[in-house]
């Protein structure tokens, strides 16, 4: 049997004496988990007796947020930024939170598979081949891709039904809106999860108007390239190329809003791994499905106030990010985080690739293979 307890001696006496030792530092193995809904197993061992205010300080103090993507084009005549409006938002989900979506994720595509989600809610592309669709699955509303077989033009089709946002989505619907990374005035009340494998890819295209501005796309599993410009080029299957090529790290999030959501198209090139995105977007008003219930979760939340309260004890003059004990819990998780997600480090936030000429012409993509498998509910 072991014992908590330390042996000390006291000074005088030179007696020996029991003394609890302080406590042990953040456990090697987990991370700082927030109780909202989004953390794994629980949260014990790396707690440091921190209230869970102060965890949050720290959780979103680490948040990485550029937005100074650059890149003047000449549009109808006029040199402007086509990437003005896009923001790169990288350590929103930490690693276990995004093992707990990614299991959320094939939890719900077995659903589909099985036909126990709404029928237009999941879609597998009818034949696999590089280059060609990803399965799909969408909650909130059922976007057509392209003109479908009723003539329905792309777009929310309105009198369609899908599932809605499960728990999940709409806890890192809160994350990211108390975060100070999506509006509180565009919260996302729809989505759509992209499941890619190696060699899947989305063609070049603008995000249809019946999603407002700003929307976002989470990464998880395998960090990929996302490529930008007014005019993006074709080479082959899967193969495209474009003026700017941003790297997504998992557990990144993108907004796309302003030029960079309007004026450059986006496309992400054959992957290279199974990598999973979920795209959130609010519907315009006047799209709403028919049926469309608001989620009175989704409409009271309170973005997070940076107070000098919320900083660990001890330190309530400081800035949180320069005390020694949160730069110390930092470094440790962001140790933790490197070696948790085995993924290829990307040294340019933002690279230039080959210029070009060809303009895909699409407001949207075209259509993935066949619709569900699954039967209606
Ligand atoms: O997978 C991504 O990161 C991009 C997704 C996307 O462009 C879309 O859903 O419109």
């Amino acid at each position: 049997m072991t014992s908590n307890n330390t042996l000390i001696s006291n000074p005088v006496t030179g007696k020996q004496l029991a003394r609890t030792p302080p406590p042990p530092p953040p456990a090697a193995n987990s991370d700082i988990l927030l109780n909202d809904g989004l953390g794994g197993s629980g949260s014990t061992s790396s707690d440091n007796g921190l209230s869970e205010e102060q965890k949050e300080h720290i959780r979103f103090s680490q948040v990485v947020r550029k937005k100074d993507f650059f890149h003047m084009e000449k549009i109808n005549g006029k040199s402007m930024n086509v990437l003005k409006g896009l923001e790169l938002h990288t350590k929103v989900f930490n690693a276990e939170e995004q093992k707990k979506i990614i299991e959320c994720v094939y939890n719900l595509q077995r659903m589909g598979q099985k036909g126990q989600l709404r029928e237009r809610t999941y879609s597998e592309p009818r034949k696999w081949m590089r280059g060609k669709g990803r399965v799909t699955i969408q909650f909130g509303c059922c976007y057509n891709y392209a003109v479908d077989k009723n003539g329905n033009p792309p777009g929310i089709l309105r009198e369609e039904e899908v599932d809605p946002l499960p728990p999940l989505f709409k806890q890192m619907i809160k994350r990211m809106v108390r975060w100070h990374v999506l509006p509180t005035m565009c919260v996302p009340n729809s989505c759509i999860v992209n499941i890619y494998n190696e060699g899947d890819c989305i063609p070049p295209h603008i995000d249809h108007h019946d999603f407002l501005r700003p929307f976002c796309t989470v990464s998880f599993l395998t960090q990929c390239n996302i490529l930008f410009g007014s005019s993006l080029k074709i080479v082959s299957p899967g193969e495209f190329s474009g003026p700017l090529s941003i790297p997504l790290p998992v557990g990144s999030v993108l907004i796309l809003n302003g030029n960079g959501a309007d004026i450059a198209k986006h496309c992400v090139p054959a992957v290279p791994g199974k990598r999973i995105s979920i795209t959130f977007r609010r519907m315009d008003e006047s799209k709403l499905p028919y049926n469309f219930l608001p989620d009175p979760e989704l409409s009271r939340i309170k973005p997070f106030i940076v107070s000098p309260s919320s900083a660990p004890q001890g330190h309530h003059q400081k800035p949180v990010i320069n005390s020694s004990f949160v730069k110390a819990i930092v470094q440790q998780n962001q140790h933790r985080n490197d070696q948790a997600i085995k993924d290829k480090p990307d040294r340019e936030a933002t690279k230039t690739t080959k210029n070009d000429s060809f303009l895909c012409g699409n407001d949207d993509f075209p259509p993935l293979g066949k619709a569900s498998k699954g039967a209606s509910r």
